[in-house]
C-alpha cells in the first residue's frame, strides 16, 4: 500500500501558546537545515553540528533581530520524524516564536497540520501506529495512571503484544498452507484440529487483553455520586473532598437541586464527583426535577456514596435509600460524627465534613473502589475494537473447522484476523484511517 508522503518542510509551535519560560518552534523536512542556517547565527566560533544545542541570535528573513535564543539541528535519520529537524528555543510568550514562524513561512515552510510530525515519524517507519497513538494519549493524560498506560503504549507495549499475536496467526496460516500443499504427508483432520485449538486460544487471549473499564476510567475518570436524603451533608462532603467551596451549603433541606460536579485526583486517577439533590418524595416542582436528576446520576455512576446523618436515628427515607441503592456499588458514609454517633452501621465510614475527621479514610476507600485500572495491554478504543474483530474472525474459523469445513475456508477468516491486527500497528492502513488518528493530535506534535 502506498501512502501519500510529502517531504516538504513543515513548521509549528511545539509548546502551548501563552506565557511561559520558553517557546519552541519546530521545523521538519528537506529544507529544515537550510532555513535554520538562514535565520540563526551561533555566537562565537560555534559550528552548526547535529544534536548540539547552540546559543545565538535569531533573525527574520530580512535580517531583523527577533530574539537571543537557543537553536538545534537534528539531522536525518536521528530525529523525531527521521527527517532533518531544526528547533528554535526562544523566550516564552508568543512574540518571538510567532516571528520565527513567519520568517520560516517567508522562506517557504508550510504550517504543519495537527499531528503531522508524528505522522511523518510513522510513515518513515520510526514508530508504529500504536506508539504514535501512545504519544497522543501521553499528551492528553490526566493523572499518573493514564500517563502510565500511555507510556506503556508509547514504549511499545501494545506493539509487542500485537506482534506476538500476529506471529501466532502467521504460524497457524503456515500450518494450513503445509496441510493443503502436502495432503499425503499431513492428515487434514489433524491439522484442522490443531488450527481450531490455536484459533480459540488466541481469540481468548485477544479478548482478555482488552480492558474496557480501564480504558474508560483512564479516559474520562471514575464517576462517584453523593446521594442521600436532604440535609445529611452531601454538599459539605463534596466541598471537603474537593477542598473548595464548590456547592452551596445551608441548613435548609432541599438546598441542592442541580447536579454539582467537581474532579480530584486520587491515587493518580481522575475521580469525578457529582453532588445531587437530597432524595425525598414530598418535593416541590423544582426540587422534584432535582430528585429525578439525582436518580439518573445514581444509575450511571461507578460508585455511590450513600450519605447518612450519624447524629440522628435513621429515618424511613434513609432506610428506603439503603434498600434502593443496595444493588449498586456503594459506600455508606455516616456524616456529622462531630455531633455524636447515634447511627451505627457495620461497614459504614464515619466522617465529619465539618472537622475533616475520617476524610482520609473516605478518600482511601474511594480509591480502593476504583482499583488500579489497566495492567492489560490494550486500553485504546481503536485497538480494542480491532482486537475484538480479530477474535471474532478466529472464532468463526474455529467454528467452521469444528463443523467440518475445509482448511482453506477457515484460512479466509485467519487472514481477516491478521488484517485487523495489522490495522492496530499500522501495517494495514489507509489515508482515511491515518487522517482519523492524526487529526486528533495537537499542532506541533
Ligand atoms: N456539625 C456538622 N454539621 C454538618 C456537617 N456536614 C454538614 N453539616 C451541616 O448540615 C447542613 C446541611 O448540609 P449540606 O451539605 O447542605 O447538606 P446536603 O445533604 O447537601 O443537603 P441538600 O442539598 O438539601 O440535600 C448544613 O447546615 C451544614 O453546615 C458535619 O460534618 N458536622
Ligand atoms: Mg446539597
Amino acid at each position: 500500500m502506498i501512502l501519500a508522503y510529502e517531504n516538504d518542510t513543515i513548521a509549528a509551535l511545539a509548546t502551548p501558546p501563552g506565557r511561559g519560560g520558553i517557546a519552541i518552534v519546530r521545523v521538519s523536512g528537506e529544507n529544515a537545515c537550510a532555513y535554520f542556517r538562514a535565520l540563526f547565527t551561533p555566537a562565537g566560533q560555534q559550528q552548526v553540528e547535529s544534536h548540539r544545542l547552540l546559543y545565538g541570535w535569531l533573525r527574520d528573513e530580512k535580517g531583523a533581530l527577533i530574539d537571543e535564543c537557543m537553536g538545534v539541528v537534528m539531522l536525518s535519520p536521528r530525529s523525531y520524524t527521521r527527517e532533518d529537524v531544526a528547533e528554535f528555543h526562544t523566550h516564552g510568550g508568543e512574540q518571538a516564536a510567532q516571528a520565527a514562524l513567519h520568517a520560516l513561512y517567508a522562506l517557504g515552510a508550510r504550517p504543519a497540520e495537527p499531528g503531522e510530525f508524528t505522522r511523518r515519524a510513522f510513515l518513515n517507519g520510526r514508530i508504529d501506529l500504536s506508539r504514535a497513538e501512545g504519544v497522543m494519549s501521553m499528551i492528553a493524560s490526566q493523572g499518573e495512571q493514564s500517563a502510565r498506560a500511555a507510556l506503556r503504549q508509547l514504549t511499545g507495549g501494545t506493539n509487542a503484544f500485537i506482534r506476538t499475536a500476529q506471529d501466532k496467526l502467521t504460524q497457524m496460516l503456515a500450518g494450513v498452507a503445509a496441510a493443503l500443499d502436502y495432503p499425503e504427508e499431513i492428515e487434514e483432520d489433524e491439522a484442522a484440529g490443531d488450527v481450531r485449538m490455536q484459533a480459540e486460544k488466541l481469540a481468548d487471549e485477544l479478548l482478555s487483553a482488552c480492558d474496557e473499564r480501564a480504558a474508560r476510567l483512564l479516559d474520562t475518570g471514575f464517576e462517584v455520586a453523593l446521594c442521600g436524603r436532604p440535609n445529611v451533608g452531601k454538599s459539605s462532603l463534596l466541598n471537603a473532598l474537593l477542598r473548595e467551596e464548590r456547592a452551596i451549603v445551608t441548613e435548609i433541606p432541599g438546598t441542592t437541586r442541580d447536579v454539582v460536579r467537581g474532579s480530584l485526583l486520587l491515587n493518580g486517577l481522575r475521580v469525578n464527583l457529582s453532588d445531587t439533590a437530597g432524595i425525598r418524595e414530598q418535593a416541590e416542582t423544582v426540587e422534584a426535577i432535582g430528585v429525578q436528576r439525582a436518580r439518573e446520576v445514581m444509575r450511571t455512576s461507578d460508585l455511590l456514596l450513600l450519605v447518612l446523618d450519624a447524629s440522628q436515628p435513621l429515618t424511613a427515607e434513609d432506610e428506603a435509600l439503603m434498600r434502593e441503592t443496595s444493588a449498586y456499588p456503594r459506600l455508606i458514609v455516616c456524616n456529622k460524627t462531630d455531633r455524636g454517633s447515634v447511627t451505627q452501621i457495620s461497614d459504614a465510614l464515619p466522617v465529619s465534613a465539618a472537622t475533616g475527621d475520617g476524610m482520609d479514610l473516605l478518600r482511601t476507600a474511594i480509591a480502593r473502589a476504583a482499583g488500579t485500572p489497566c495492567e492489560l495491554p490494550l486500553t485504546n478504543a481503536r485497538h480494542m475494537r480491532l482486537a475484538r474483530k480479530a477474535a471474532e474472525h478466529l472464532q468463526c474459523a474455529a467454528k467452521a473447522l469444528e463443523s467440518g469445513a475445509a482448511l482453506d475456508l477457515a484460512a479466509i477468516d485467519l487472514h481477516a484476523a491478521l488484517d485487523a491486527l495489522g490495522a492496530v500497528t499500522g501495517d494495514q492502513v489507509d489515508e482515511k484511517l491515518l487522517d482519523g488518528v492524526f487529526s486528533r493530535f495537537c499542532v506541533g506534535k
